[in-house]
């Protein structure tokens, strides 16, 4: 309540500010060292949105009487997000069970997500002997609105599935069956009746709009018009938030703005950039996608730069799981974003903790890991003399 009414109090100062100083203030420096803020350009009434989005995502923390669990994982989106970076190993996700085409063999234990807490009077659930089961560390939030404004044919286009150029990288669409809910908008693909995944750690959300509504319910407890069955009875229920803050909390995720770089014209950052894409890296991490339509006019037709092709990579055996997701079989993964890569430790206690799991200490030790589609990159890296991999090193820390 007391950050509600702040808010507030910026937003009226705010607009005093602009209306009195409007002539003689240059517009205040973007802070690219912090991941949250909008994007610039937004209208009044949209960043209101975003302030609602905001203290709903940070500030609404779900109690027994607000409709928490009965079984959840977290109370709020920002125990596990916080500062919207990437969250650390003690707030992580569990998946059971395998989820391929065919089927779940333990959905009447309550796979894939574990959820892992329960009010008092109610079992957590616990991973049933025998399930294979993945563990994954929250992803930062930031840019995400770009991410979702990427056409469906630009994702197709950086698709290879049967390696036909022969280097080895062959990424994939992660086809997801998609809930009635979700409208469509812009030109996109789909695939029997499936749409492209390109949320989550295996692509396994379509929009954030899928995203949210079912991280309030399989995170929290938290029913929502979109997602209305309770997870320990299966039962329909009332909603449990409410259809406009869902909405707020769906565009504060997509008006985060993107992660700034730093120093980017230092010469070991630019030497760096080289070595990397030398390196075959920007195969799998894209550095510039384009969105197409948005109804968000700051989103609308913009080049960025996420290090990402949001395809799916056969990472190897080393990173295998034995967990599957839609069509991503166990070894295959999203490849993450890389923008805010430097940043990551602000919001993991000042330690690294990368790849899917936080298994990788370090940004070296990330890229060692990596194999299957990557192994010629990684060797590439790896014979590379010592003082071309810390600029390597220094540019990807620069993100
Ligand atoms: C228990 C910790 C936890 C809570 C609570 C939680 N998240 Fe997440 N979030 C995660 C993890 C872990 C992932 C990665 C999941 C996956 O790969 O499928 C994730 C993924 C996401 C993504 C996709 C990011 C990407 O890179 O594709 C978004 C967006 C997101 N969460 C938003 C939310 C919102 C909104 C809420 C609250 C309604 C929320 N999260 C609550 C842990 C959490
Ligand atoms: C074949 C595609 C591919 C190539 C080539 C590739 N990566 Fe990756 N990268 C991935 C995927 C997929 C992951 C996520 C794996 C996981 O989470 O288990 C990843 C993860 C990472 C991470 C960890 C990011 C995080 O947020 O946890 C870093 C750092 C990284 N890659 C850097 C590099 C560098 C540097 C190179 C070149 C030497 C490279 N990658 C080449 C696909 C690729
Ligand atoms: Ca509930
Ligand atoms: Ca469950
Ligand atoms: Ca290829």
């Amino acid at each position: 309540m007391k950050r509600i009414f702040t808010y507030f109090l910026i937003l009226a100062f705010g607009v005093v500010a602009v209306v009195s100083c409007k002539k003689m203030q240059p517009a205040a420096p973007a802070d690219e060292s912090i991941l949250d803020g909008p994007v610039e350009g937004l209208t009044s009434a949209q960043k209101i949105m975003f302030l609602r989005g905001d203290v709903a995502f940070n500030d609404e923390i779900f109690t027994a009487e607000t409709g928490l669990g009965p079984l959840f994982v977290a109370t709020s989106c920002g125990s596990c997000h916080a500062g919207d970076g990437k969250g650390h190993p003690f707030s992580t996700l569990t998946r059971f069970g395998q989820s391929d085409n065919t089927g779940n063999n333990f959905l009447a234990h309550g796979a894939p997500q574990l959820q892992s807490r329960a009010l008092p009077g109610f079992e957590p659930e616990q991973i049933p002997a025998g399930a294979t089961f993945s563990k994954f560390t929250p992803p930062a939030n930031t840019g995400m609105g770009f991410l979702e404004a990427v056409t469906d044919a630009d994702i197709m286009a950086m698709a290879d599935p049967t390696d036909a150029d022969g280097d080895g990288i062959s990424g994939v669409v992660n086809w997801v069956n998609i809930k009635s809910y979700i409208t469509l908008t812009g030109d996109y693909i789909t695939n029997n009746g499936k749409c492209i995944g390109r949320f989550g750690k295996k692509s396994g959300a379509h929009n954030l709009l899928q995203q949210t509504a079912s991280a309030y319910n399989q995170d929290m407890g938290i029913t929502s018009l979109y997602e209305p069955y309770d997870t320990y009875t299966g039962q329909e229920i009332d909603p449990e938030v409410s259809n406009q803050t869902l909405l707020d909390v769906v565009f504060y995720l997509q008006t985060l703005k993107a992660p700034i770089q730093r120093n980017p014209n230092n010469a070991d950052v630019i030497k760096g950039k080289e070595l990397f894409l030398q390196a075959d890296c920007g195969k799998c991490h894209q550095p510039t996608l384009k969105t197409g339509y948005s109804t968000i006019a700051p989103l609308a037709n913009k080049t960025f730069h996420p290090y990402t092709d949001l395809l799916l990579h056969d990472m190897g055996t080393a990173l295998d799981d034995g967990y599957t997701e839609g069509n991503a079989t166990t070894a295959e993964w999203r490849t993450p974003a890389l923008w805010g890569l430097g940043l990551s430790k602000n919001s993991q206690g000042g330690a690294y903790f990368l790849l899917h799991d936080g298994r990788a200490h370090s940004i070296e030790e990330a890229i060692l890991l990596h194999g299957g589609e990557a192994t010629g990159s990684r060797s590439k890296y790896a014979a590379l003399p010592e003082t071309d991999k810390k600029k390597l090193l220094t540019f990807l820390e620069s993100l």
